[in-house]
């Protein structure tokens, strides 16, 4: 179990990495801008370069894993296909091939000849990261690779990555939008179950070097399998009066909902993942979401990490129901194994019913109390 932690921390970092990469370097830095602009753009480019960022990432993680764990190869998916369509109606596979020459190769070829940007990429892409971190080496849980299968989504709010503000003030240490709520999301979870086991929330933005203006990346992982639970992070101090954090999209009657519970401590944040993390973090207790706008790799990872602190994630709707139907003990968690039935394309992997993240049961009741007690509004 210490080796697989081990190289999907590593494969976030080298994720991370490349994050940073197309930020920092100018050649790439700006086929990531341009994108913004998009309508006179030579057609034999992809449509999207932070498309290109995301699915590199993506490969990256699935290839470099799927090497040191071969039964694990077919396992690992995520948000992105790895085949798409340039101006031309071409369909380009975007893979990691056996040397960095070929992968700067194919690079090109999908960059319109841009060799500055395929050289930088490839070098990231190929190169070796060496993970020392000694609370790993120490951890000892076996798990078997045969029934696990892994959700990856390479860089979670996107749209804050592409604006790039490195600057943003955080409130009471929750930053409400910016560089610092683009995550590289990794969650393995067991195939027959479909509960969360292990899970890696990467910070590619984490901190910024004064002297070299460079970013400094810093992981988080979680693992509650079998009775066993085991953090990078620890179960942070019951707080005094609770705050809860919500995307700043969410509909104004549930936000009416939580004010008996949570009065002025209603923080907003862009990023799934990152208000996961804030929970994760003891930031806040919870983070409600009263639709389906996330999706398996967003909260497989974070999921395995608050289980692991003691907390975890639920099904909105179905929890209401099954509140209002006097249900108030193991209210239906979220699964990673089953694709939504009806549904097409992403949506069939989108956590339809929304979700309630939060950091103990104790806070998880308070918050079904609360809605329930709001009657009519849901
Ligand atoms: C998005 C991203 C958004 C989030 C949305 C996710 O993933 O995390 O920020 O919306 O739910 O699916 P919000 O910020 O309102 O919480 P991606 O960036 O990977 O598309
Ligand atoms: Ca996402
Ligand atoms: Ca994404």
């Amino acid at each position: 179990m210490a080796a697989l932690l081990k190289s999907l921390l590593a494969a976030s970092e080298k994720a991370a990495h490349i994050a940073q990469l197309c930020r920092q370097e100018e050649a790439l830095f700006s086929l990531l801008i341009e994108e913004k602009r998009g309508a006179e753009k030579n057609k034999k480019f992809l449509q999207d370069f932070k498309t290109l960022a995301d699915v590199l990432i993506q490969e990256v993680i699935k290839h470099d894993v799927g090497k040191e764990f071969p039964e694990l190869e077919d396992h690992i998916l995520g948000e992105e296909s790895n085949k798409f369509e340039n101006g031309l109606g071409e369909t380009v596979v975007v893979q990691v091939c056996p040397t960095q020459e070929d992968t700067a190769a194919l690079l090109q070829k999908i960059l319109d000849r841009n060799q500055t940007a395929a050289d930088l990429l490839a070098a990231a892409i190929h190169q070796e990261v060496v993970l020392s971190d000694p609370a790993v080496d120490e951890m000892a849980v076996e798990i078997s690779t045969e029934n696990i299968a892994v959700w990856i989504d390479p860089i979670d709010s996107t749209n804050q990555y592409i604006r790039g503000r490195g600057h943003v003030m955080p409130v009471d240490g929750i930053y409400p939008s910016g560089l610092r709520s683009a995550l590289v999301l990794i969650g393995v979870y067991d195939r027959h179950s479909g509960e969360p086991v292990l899970g890696i929330i990467n910070e590619p933005f984490f901190q910024e070097d004064p002297q070299t203006h460079r970013w400094q990346s810093k992981y988080h992982w979680g693992i509650s399998y079998k009775g066993t639970n085991l953090s990078s992070l620890s179960q942070p101090p019951l707080r005094t009066s609770p705050r809860v954090v919500l995307s700043s999209n969410e509909k104004p009657a549930l936000q009416k909902a939580l004010a008996p519970l949570y009065g002025e401590q209603l923080y907003f944040a862009s990023g799934a993942g990152y208000k996961m993390l804030c929970v994760a973090l003891g930031l806040a207790d919870a983070y409600v979401l009263s639709e389906g706008s996330t999706f398996k790799w967003d909260s497989c990872g974070p999921h395995a990490i608050l289980r692991a602190l003691g907390g975890g994630i639920v099904d909105f709707l179905l929890s209401l129901q099954a509140w209002r139907a006097g249900q108030h003990k193991e209210l239906p968690g979220l699964t990673y194994n089953k694709p939504a039935e009806g549904s097409v394309g992403a949506e069939r992997w989108a956590n339809q019913g929304g979700l309630v993240a939060y950091i103990s049961q104790e806070h998880l009741k308070a918050v079904m109390a609360t809605l329930v007690a709001a009657k009519d509004a849901f």
